[in-house]
């Protein structure tokens, strides 16, 4: 099956086709037994990139080279909605995605969008590598999708053009991008902003020419993105961790033998680990960087006060995803 984007192939410096580390010919390509495209919206030096290029190198080693896996970052096979359609129709076979738009296919996954919900990192892996995890994402097979392992986005912080955020009262009336995730935007609403939906293509255009006031994402988003060049502020608000599931196609999943699954699979959640390590290198070098470029860090914005002010969309939606469940990740030690 030929794609646009593999005839451009040859030009595109966005596709890389790596097999055990070696650009190669596409000839070598069509050799391998299943050819799979992979897509995701962030940049080149992102770690949703750098993960996947281990994970591709991992795969074409483990299956002697019959898993090839072409990459396609910076959205140029669309945003991450648009990318899991493509999976449920097989025409995209793997992705690596934030939660923004999750909820739309398994209204679950949303549970791990609630506010303050993970006290750290290590919590959060405590849970969404154990059978909590494993069970949301087993909830794709009923969808077309098969869930193979969370990798990180990172805890979200707020960036802004013209005021800094220190307390809940300082977003009051700020038109506020949000991910096209019912949780966000609730939470947002409750702060008093205008939230504002919008899949991530759109939003550096938006910022600069001030439809939008601010945003939230983790540090290596606003730093490979550029966010400093159409904002000013990041309050390290930390209001939410944001997992990245690594998702593939089941008609490809269905395709292959259950030996190459097992790799597939395997190779997924060791990879998590590595790419979890570079977002935190990111994080730690990158706010630095973001400083030099002339940002305002506000380091300690009233967490509480946020947590305080988020709690009725903690309420609202606890009980949407059942008590228990968000008592059980809540107890995970
Ligand atoms: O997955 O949409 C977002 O804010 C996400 O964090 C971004 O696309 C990376």
């Amino acid at each position: 099956m030929w794609y646009p984007a593999r005839v451009s192939w040859f030009i595109a410096p966005a596709a890389i086709c790596l097999v055990a580390g070696f650009l190669i010919s596409p000839a070598d390509i069509r050799a391998a037994e299943f050819d799979l495209v992979e897509a995701h919206t962030t940049t080149a030096e992102h770690p949703y990139t750098l993960g996947m290029v281990r994970y591709a190198q991992l795969v074409r080693e483990r299956t002697q080279g019959r898993v090839a896996i072409q990459i396609h970052h910076s959205r140029e096979l669309g945003d991450e909605r648009q990318v899991v359609e493509g999976l449920q129709l097989g025409t995209i076979h793997l992705t690596v995605t934030s939660t923004g738009p999750l909820g739309g296919f398994v209204p679950e996954m949303n549970v791990v969008d609630l506010p303050f919900l993970f006290r750290n990192p290590e919590h959060a892996y405590k849970v969404l590598d154990g059978e909590i995890g494993r069970n949301l994402l087993g909830r794709f097979d009923a969808v077309g999708i098969k869930g193979l392992a969370f990798w990180e986005n990172g805890f979200r912080h707020i960036t802004t053009a013209k005021s800094p955020v220190r307390v809940p009262s300082d977003l009051k009336g700020l038109k506020i991008r949000v991910m096209e995730n019912k949780v966000h935007q609730a939470a947002f609403r409750q702060l008093g902003t205008d939230a504002t939906p919008m899949a991530w293509g759109e939003v550096f255009t938006s910022l600069q020419q001030g439809l939008l006031d601010g945003q939230e994402n983790p540090i290596p988003i606003i730093y490979t993105f550029k966010l400093d060049e159409v904002q000013k502020y990041v309050s390290l608000t930390a209001h939410v961790y944001s997992p990245a599931p690594v998702l593939i196609s089941k008609k490809a999943w269905d395709r292959m033998p259950p030996d190459v699954q097992k790799i597939m699979l395997e190779a997924a959640v060791e990879v998590a680990k590595y790419q979890r390590g570079l977002i935190h290198d990111q994080e730690r070098k990158q706010l630095g960087e973001l400083k030099a470029k002339g940002m305002t860090i506000i380091e300690n914005p009233d967490q509480a006060a946020f947590r305080e002010a988020m709690q009725p969309v903690f309420e609202q939606f606890q009980a949407q995803f059942g008590k228990d469940l968000v008592q059980r990740i809540i107890n995970t030690k």
